[in-house]
């Protein structure tokens, strides 16, 4: 038995898997953090080795202090993840002052993590807050269409929201709240993190401009469901645009939005609709 073998270590393992083979991951695009639960740092623990030295952030979540994080490793490929998951992913330890990180397991050959660590722990922290603790997955993908829409809509969650609800039926059940829009920004740093982090507050979901999308969520599940859904979504608005060449004869209309919020008791974005 090694630390492959742990069931939560396998999951993490097949998300990624699951992304590369959506094609949301070219290259080493994209990356997946997890904070771990208690039971599941005690079952990996075994395996950890002499941690690192700690490394600053940027950026401070004190109420993620003493996490652990699955994370995928800086310039490391989605495509490699389940071939060699040793030198491709790894686990990090918080400080005490929630504003640096030490690798425990993983990230071997001196790796570090994601690129975008800075973004997910600040997401991290603002969505543990904002969901009781309950959000523990932050996932950021390079999905083409919804790439693709961030070049002909205005930037702003309510005119994604829109499009992307009328895009398929099933979308304002999935995401009643909608998403939020993150203007074009350099990645990496500690800027764009906190401005996702603001929209994190108030969405589960948000759009990089001409460059991608963060998703939030409970579980594995949940979150990939999102991101794929969203993404499905995009992928009929493109059509329909490139299909139609910007005629559309027919739509859900907001009252038909109103229905289905009501039948499946979720509480759609009210100011998002006419
Ligand atoms: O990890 O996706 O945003 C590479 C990226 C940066
Ligand atoms: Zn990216």
């Amino acid at each position: 038995m090694g630390i492959l073998d742990i069931g939560i270590v396998q999951s993490y393992i097949r998300m990624c898997e699951d992304g590369w083979q959506q094609g949301w991951h070219e290259r080493n695009g994209g990356n997946l953090t997890y904070r771990m639960k208690k039971e599941e740092v005690a079952a990996c623990r075994p395996f950890f080795y002499k941690p690192s030295e700690w490394v600053d952030m940027g950026v401070t979540g004190e109420n993620l202090a003493g996490e652990y994080f699955l994370t995928t490793g800086s310039g490391k490929y989605f495509r490699n993840v389940a071939l060699d998951p040793i030198h491709s992913i790894g686990i990090v330890e918080i400080n005490p002052e929630g504003n640096a990180w030490r690798i425990v397991w993983g990230l071997k050959g001196g790796a570090r993590p994601t690129s975008e660590f800075p973004s997910h722990f600040m997401n991290h922290s603002v969505r543990a807050e904002a969901t009781k603790g309950e959000c523990r997955v932050i996932y950021h993908a390079h999905p083409a269409n919804l790439i693709a829409m961030t070049y002909l809509l205005p930037l702003n969650a309510r005119d994604f929201s829109r499009a992307l609800w009328k895009s398929a039926t099933e979308c304002p059940v999935v995401f009643p709240g909608g998403v939020g829009v993150v203007p074009w920004m350099v990645p990496g740093g500690a800027e764009i993190a906190l401005a996702t982090s603001q929209l994190m507050k108030k969405y589960d979901a948000a759009v990089w401009a001409h460059h991608g999308l963060f998703c939030s969520g409970p579980d594995f599940d949940t979150t990939f469901g999102l991101m794929h859904t969203i993404e499905k979504a995009a992928q009929i608005w493109v059509l329909v645009q490139s299909a139609g060449q910007g005629k559309v004869l027919q739509t859900i209309e907001d009252d038909q939005l109103r229905a289905i919020a009501k039948d499946f008791g979720v509480c759609l974005r009210e100011e998002f609709l006419n």
